[in-house]
């Protein structure tokens, strides 16, 4: 059958399951934005920047596990697009870029927004492939997808010659690469299960590889056969219930130090399903790099990862799911004989000390912090809801406070790039219209993207965003105040009224000023049929979950 090539790119998406994609409109690719209007297998969400459409398909791929997809613009629009490639690098999540490109007679010519993708996304991206021929353009897709989702998934740019994309073609589309199973997981967890055994305080250190609702049904059931306390990496904190007695915390932005002696007193560090980086492992120091100083088993899918930046005793090279599932499997006979009196002891030391740090106290001079806000929403919430966070200081009152069921979903940059909030909620909220989506951003993050607030509006998403109004990029004024006590600069910020700015896109504003504001706005918001924008007032004194400004200029100084 002849079609254009652009026609075919579309079969090519159902073929591999797409059900939406984000963009933003490019004249480079007139004709696939023209095939997508013929088909309704496949929404098109029209974002207001590309760093939204790219930071959109990134969520729908980190809630799913499926690939992320966007299409943008060439030159500008793929570098505006670079920080959700970044992010996909970072956070480990497969996502398909395509690009629109010049046509072919003009590459190489410095033609009007022409872009060497190959070099400009070498260090980001696991590949980049321009479609130089409409009859190779099947085979392209499936190999985009399957690199993106390969162990470590990540991003993909395809790159689309305007031209190629209006020939016409009888190629055919090529069916989703089967996934390369990594079958030794029962071997691996028979050779890994007397250590376990033997040890007399180890940590399961559990990376993103257990975000689905089954990886953490086995991780539950592994840890609770095994007396394993579980400790979760950086944002990975949904993915176990916290208040499960073999909880034993997140691996968040710089813990406490006697959190991190706590945590060194193991004797055995099982690390699955994370790459083990410089967040989670406080600047390679627990596990310590390069040889750590207990016993590490460290199982991962992608052979480049375990051992690599942190000598492993045992790299183990496995599914980890798979790994954990057997591992759980194990006659608790084999494995358990050794479970005695210091297990239990450990097990409780662990879990009291994240449990006495939780709850939130009021600052005794009665500021207004996000404190209040986390634990409104404590109280609000649904089991299941989805709670997003932008990067930036707000979000450590919500590590700290807030006790995720196991059921309630985190989405968060592990890469720290601010500006994913907003989009994410939308995304979200497409995937999860029944769910409760509550998305936390700085009163910087919040006018990187918040302009997707119109996408969210246009496709009747009803997110509920809290704005962290401090007057401030409140991180790097933290970081200011260690450094150069009393001398900010460049950190302050003169706000727009946000309540009345989410009026104007069409949303509800509501304002917290106090703390006893906090849980009845709260319900309000969460109570309201559509969009909400609550501005929260918070004092920037109280700069961070941990500390105040005074103590920080004290601390400096003395
Ligand atoms: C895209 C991007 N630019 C800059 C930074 C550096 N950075 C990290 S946190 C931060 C400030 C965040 O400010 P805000 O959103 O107001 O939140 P707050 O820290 O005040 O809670 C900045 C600028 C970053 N992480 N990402």
């Amino acid at each position: 059958m002849t079609r254009r090539c652009a026609d075919l790119l579309i079969d090519c998406l159902v073929a591999h399951g797409v059900p939406r994609v984000f963009c933003v409109p490019g004249e480079s690719f007139l004709s696939v934005l023209d095939a997508l209007h013929q088909r309704d297998e496949i929404a098109t969400i029209t974002c207001r920047h590309e760093s939204g459409a790219a930071l959109m398909a990134l969520t729908h791929a980190k809630l799913t596990a499926a690939a992320g997809v966007a299409f943008v613009s060439r030159g500008p629009g793929a570098t505006n697009a670079s920080i959700g490639v970044h992010l996909a690098e970072q956070d480990a999540t497969p996502l398909v870029l395509f690009v629109g490109h010049v046509p072919r007679h003009e590459i190489g010519r410095s033609a009007f927004q022409e872009v060497d993708y190959a070099k400009t996304f070498a260090d980001l991206a696991k590949w980049v492939a321009v479609v130089h021929e409409a009859e190779r353009l099947p085979e392209i897709i499936a190999q985009a997808f399957a690199i993106a989702l390969s162990p470590t998934p990540g991003p993909v740019i395809v790159v689309l010659p305007e031209d190629v994309l209006d020939e016409p073609t009888t190629a055919a589309v090529v069916a989703p690469r089967p996934m390369l199973g990594i079958g030794n997981a029962p071997t691996m967890a028979a050779a890994i299960a007397p250590l376990l055994a033997a040890a007399e305080r180890p940590l399961l250190v559990v990376g993103g590889a257990f975000a689905s609702a089954d990886a953490r049904a086995v991780l539950q059931r592994s840890a609770e056969a095994l007396h394993l306390p579980v400790v979760l990496t950086f944002k990975r904190q949904d993915q176990f219930p916290n208040r499960h007695p073999l909880y034993g915390g997140h691996l968040g932005f710089k813990i406490a130090p006697d959190q991190v002696a706590l945590y060194e007193e193991a004797d055995l560090v099982l690390a699955v399903g994370t790459r083990l980086g410089e967040v989670s492992t406080q600047g390679y120091r627990f596990p310590r790099a390069p040889q750590p100083r207990q016993t590490l088993v460290h199982v991962h899918d992608d052979p480049q990862v375990p051992g690599r930046v942190i000598a492993a005793h045992h790299p183990v090279l496995a599914d980890p799911v798979a790994f954990l599932a057997e591992l759980g499997a194990i006659e608790a006979a084999a494995v358990l004989p050794a479970v005695s009196g210091t297990r239990d002891k450990w097990i409780k030391h662990v879990h009291g000390y994240v449990s006495a740090r939780r709850p939130w106290q009021p600052p005794a001079d009665g500021a207004l912090d996000m404190g209040a806000v986390v634990a409104a929403l404590g109280e609000c919430l649904d089991e299941d809801a989805v709670l997003i966070t932008d990067a930036g200081n707000f979000s450590g009152w919500l590590h700290r406070h807030f006790a995720f069921s196991g059921r309630h979903q985190l989405v968060g940059a592990v890469g720290g790039a601010m500006g994913l909030a907003m989009p994410a909620a939308v995304a979200t909220g497409l995937l999860y219209p029944q769910r409760q989506v509550v998305t936390m951003v700085g009163d910087g993050g919040f006018l990187m993207t918040g302009s997707e607030l119109a996408t969210a509006i246009q496709y009747g998403v009803p997110v509920k965003v809290f704005v962290c109004n401090n007057a401030s990029f409140g991180t790097i004024r933290m970081h200011q105040e260690r450094s150069y006590p009393g001398r900010n600069h460049g950190t302050d910020l003169h706000n727009p009224d946000f309540a009345a700015l989410a009026r104007a896109y069409g949303a509800t504003g509501l304002r917290i000023e106090h703390a006893a504001d906090a849980l009845p706005v709260t319900r309000e918001a969460l109570a309201c049929p559509g969009a909400v924008v609550v501005e929260v007032m918070c004092a920037l004194e109280h700069i961070s979950a941990f500390s105040t400004i005074t103590d920080l200029r004290r601390a400096a100084r003395s």
